[in-house]
């Protein structure tokens, strides 16, 4: 999981770097995210479906890509997992090529960013990618969760939404609707506070977002987002009930806000100086880093050689990604309703 952590860190902190430049005209990053769908992500298997938002790299990343398949000398224990068959370089430079709107990204190009869809079904991926940013995706997961039910599949779906996504009108259809016929979905609300510039006393008035589980009959479960392993515990714990069959499960893990809404604006600036430094303070990743010195599991020299391998691998696969062939007006149609 550190690892993921720190590959998803170098990820976003590249993207913000182009931003800066000039080079790329929008970015949300998910900074401070990452405790939640890094530990998100570890809790599934090949063959689950994931669909993500807008800040959920660390889910994409953590479920694409082998860690021993990457750095063989660093993680020589090759994960089990079936999309450790996918060749990590490959479908890593397909990601940057996506968040680049170049020709070969997943959507070929037509938008640059977490639109888009990847199903590779022999190597265990089923990933769905955003419609809005908002709440839209929850029903699409709960049918996911609803197919895999009428198959007898032991199959999960886990899908993210931030909370501002829980006021809109989708949140309730399709959770209730995964309640009522006990699909095997797993919801996750990564709040942080705000959407956009909305802070979230004015977005729900109820003391917590987990406890409207209770309404739909689903265990509602609150945990705090930047420590990694109650995150793990709490969705490996869901997924198991969903497994067996007993239905779905509501998590709202609680992150910080180290970013504004896309870097850019300037939404940032709502938050005073000393709400910015208690958010700066929760990032999952340093706080995950101190606790593996402090049980001796890893020493210092080992964190600065991860840290160091990921932005390596991070900058030379955006960069090459850059120079990739942009598409072009021509390429035929396909895949939207075709496929
Ligand atoms: C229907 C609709 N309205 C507004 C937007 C613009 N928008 C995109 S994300 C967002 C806020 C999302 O906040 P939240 O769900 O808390 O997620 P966060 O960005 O904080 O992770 C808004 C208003 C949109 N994409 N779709
Ligand atoms: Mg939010």
């Amino acid at each position: 999981m550190h690892f993921f952590l720190r590959l998803a860190r170098e990820w976003d902190l590249r993207f913000e770097r182009l931003v800066r430049l000039g080079a790329v005209s929008k970015w949300y990053s998910s900074v401070g995210n990452e405790g939640v769908t890094v530990a998100a992500a570890t809790a599934i298997e090949a063959g689950d479906a994931l669909i993500s938002l807008h800040r959920d790299s660390g889910a994409i990343l953590r479920h694409y890509l082998d860690a021993g398949r990457l750095f063989p000398d660093l993680f020589p224990a090759v994960s089990q997992r079936r999309a450790s068959q996918v060749e990590p370089r490959g479908i890593l430079y397909r990601l940057a090529c996506q968040m680049l709107g170049k020709a070969n990204g997943f959507s070929a190009g037509r938008e640059r960013s977490y639109h888009y869809s990847h199903f590779d079904e022999g190597a265990g991926i089923i990933h769905v990618g955003m419609i809005s940013h908002l709440g839209a995706m929850i029903p699409v997961a709960a049918g996911l969760a609803l197919a895999f039910k009428q198959r007898g599949s032991d199959r999960v779906a886990v899908n993210f939404v931030g909370e501002g996504g829980t006021s809109t009108g989708d949140f309730h259809e399709g959770l209730n609707m995964a309640a009522v016929l006990r699909v095997p979905f797993i919801l996750i609300i990564e709040n942080n506070g705000y959407a956009f510039s909305t802070p979230a006393r004015e977005q729900y008035a109820s003391q917590t977002l987990a406890e409207r589980g209770a309404a739909y009959g689903i265990p509602g479960v609150r945990v705090d987002g930047c420590d990694v392993v109650r995150v793990h515990e709490e969705v490996a714990r869901a997924v198991s009930r969903a497994r067996r069959g007993e239905g779905p499960t509501l998590i709202e893990a609680v992150v910080g806000r180290m970013r504004g809404h896309s870097e850019g604006d300037d939404s940032i600036q709502l938050l005073d100086a000393a709400e910015r430094q208690r958010h700066e303070r929760s990032d999952p990743l340093a706080r995950f880093e101190r606790s593996l010195l402090e049980v001796g599991a890893a020493t210092q020299k080992y964190l600065d050689d991860i840290a160091k391998c990921c932005a390596e691998l991070i900058v030379e696969t955006v960069d090459s990604a850059m120079k990739a062939p942009d598409p072009v007006p021509e390429t035929p149609l396909g895949g939207i309703y075709a496929e």
